[in-house]
């Protein structure tokens, strides 16, 4: 009797050890570690509002899903463009670019924009 116990418990491991791995293998539509697709419509950014954590490495994947030139630019930690060189060169409708970007190890906000459409197409990353 104790044997045919321990070998129900041993063949009811490999099912907890698959329910485990399923959990962890969880993500949320594709992208690689690191990498956030992040789509550029006329004139949106889809997701706009991106959290990220600090510290990390991330890389944003920029298809151009609208027919108008966009680009995707991070402003400095204190909200100025000008100053930050984190920005991806400016690409044509149905081109596909990225944005490497360490993420400072600072919690925070950083808004990001497009530098042809600064007024409406922005968004804004939460580092934490
Ligand atoms: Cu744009």
């Amino acid at each position: 009797m104790r044997r045919l116990l321990a070998g129900i418990a041993l063949a009811a491991l490999p099912a907890l050890v698959i329910a485990c791995g399923s959990d962890s293998s969880g993500d949320d539509g594709g992208d690689k570690p690191g990498q956030i697709t992040v789509k550029m419509f006329d004139n949106s950014f889809k997701p706009n509002e991106i959290t990220v954590k600090a510290g990390s490495k991330v890389t944003f994947s920029l298809p151009n899903v609208g027919i108008l030139p966009h680009n995707m630019h991070i402003a400095s930690e204190r909200g100025v463009y000008r100053e930050s060189p984190w920005m991806s060169e400016t690409i044509g409708g149905g081109q596909t670019t990225k944005l490497a970007w360490d993420v400072p190890a600072t919690p925070g906000k950083y808004l990001f924009r497009c530098d042809v459409h600064e007024a409406e197409m922005t968004g804004t990353l939460t580092v934490e």
